[in-house]
């Protein structure tokens, strides 16, 4: 495929933005390869500067669970930037979006609007510490929570892609107010907890993790998370940016049955606009300014358009629409797990709802450490081949795949058929189109 007006904007990005992209992961570094600059998007197809068309499994990470560019979304927001584009003043969007989340997340019974995931997750950890007068947290490793100092220790997503898990210009004091403990693995935790008695104001997790390509909780887990803090008095912490809605309305606390105290929201929620909240019980959510002092604002935050888009997007999110989902991801997933096997490469797929990741290793990976034993190589291969075949999928092996309402069997049976290809090209025998 000809890229050339691609590569020659990379050329020209580089000169003004740094590495030529607004956030890393974007920029293919780990996969060998040039990023594609868009022109266009809809449904489940993008469309590059060049004209070439991708079957899109990123989906913009997350936010467009109905496709891009839905009719009826384009529609609500056009009449919405009629009104006006931002108020800077409580619109009536806000209560509505509000208690819509309610509905579908009882345990939010306040919630707080942001611009971001990176927003919601820093601003939840700030009410915890208030609430409890601790400062200490614990994260897992190759969980994600945003770019805010004290989330940058062993993190996931594009800090473990790029090999920066832990970030320079994050301090030692934040840095050390951070714990880190094993996804999947309670004990660790529960040492944590043990070796600081009433310093931990809070646990935060990623209750299906996504961040380090998709890695499921084991039996359990979650629960043990919560009793390990109600044992130890901290604040439990889910961030839903990527599961909540996504792998059910109710996320991952409805699917689990696991009530956190805090919830982090972001992608899904703004329909692919920017959108970020947090919330959790009334009288955590008190403390938040202007009902209590822990402040925290944001010039856009509740902006009418993202309203909007978020209301369009809950309002739209049927029992339909996540049976159609995970059929598709199944049908994906076995179809390259036998396409792996007949080319004779070690690939474990991780699949769950919508999301799904196939990790090029012999061992069932379900946390950091098989995570990261996956051969990122074979990865970067694979994925050059799928590019060069029309399928867009994530430029790294530590990130999850994405389908959407807009995927159709026949996108689901041309990738599968494009894998056959380029799992011959991960073994390193056969490269590109
Ligand atoms: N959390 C997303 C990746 N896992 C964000 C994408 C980005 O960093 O640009």
């Amino acid at each position: 495929m000809a890229t050339r007006r691609s590569t020659r904007l990379f050329t020209r990005a580089q000169q003004i933005l740094p590495g030529g992209v607004d956030s890393p992961v974007r920029a293919f570094k780990s996969v060998g390869a040039t990023p594609l600059f868009i022109a266009r998007a809809s449904g489940a197809t993008l469309e590059d500067v060049d004209g070439n068309r991708y079957i899109d499994y990123v989906m913009s990470w997350g936010p467009l669970i109905h496709g891009h560019a839905p009719k009826g979304l384009l529609k609500v927001l056009k009449a919405a930037a009629d009104r006006g584009t931002s108020y800077g003043a409580p619109s009536p969007l806000e209560v509505e979006l509000g208690e819509k989340v309610r509905r579908l997340m009882p345990g939010l019974q306040r919630v707080r609007f942001v611009s971001s995931g990176t927003e919601a997750a820093m601003s939840a950890v700030r009410v915890a510490r208030a609430a409890t007068r601790r400062e200490k947290i614990i994260k897992f490793e190759g969980c994600y929570h945003g770019h805010a100092d004290g989330f940058l220790v062993q993190a996931g997503s594009g800090a473990l892609t790029l090999g920066v898990p832990t970030s320079p210009g994050v301090t030692r004091g934040a840095a050390n107010d951070t714990l880190i403990a094993s996804y999947n693995d309670l004990d660790s935790v529960e040492r944590l907890f043990n070796a600081n008695r009433s310093e931990i104001a809070a646990l935060i997790v990623e209750p299906i993790a996504g961040n380090m390509g998709l890695v499921p909780p084991a039996d359990g887990f979650l629960r043990g998370l919560r009793e390990l803090c109600d044992a130890h008095g901290a604040m439990l912490v889910f961030d839903e940016v990527i599961s909540g809605f996504r792998v059910g309305p109710g996320g991952a606390q409805g699917w689990a049955r696991v009530q956190p105290d805090l919830t982090c929201l972001g992608k899904i929620i703004g329909g692919g606009l920017p959108v970020g909240a947090y919330g959790g019980r009334a009288e955590l959510m008190s403390l938040v300014a202007p009902a209590g002092p822990v402040y925290q604002a944001g010039t856009l935050s509740g902006n009418p358009l993202a309203m909007t888009a978020g209301l369009w997007c809950l309002d739209n999110l049927k029992p339909a629409l996540y049976k159609q989902l995970s059929g598709l991801t199944t049908q994906l997933a076995g179809g390259l797990a036998e396409a792996a096997r007949d080319a004779g490469v070690p690939v474990q797929i991780n699949a769950f709802g919508s999301l799904l990741t196939p990790f090029f290793t012999r061992q069932p990976v379900r946390d950091y450490g098989s995570a990261t034993g996956a051969d990122t190589g074979a990865y970067g291969r694979f994925f050059r081949a799928m590019l060069a075949r029309g399928v867009y999928l994530p430029p790294s092996q530590f990130e999850a795949w994405f389908l959407s309402a807009a995927h159709t069997k026949r996108d689901i049976d041309r990738t599968i058929a494009a894998a056959r290809l380029a799992f011959r090209a991960a073994r390193g025998h056969e490269e590109g189109g």
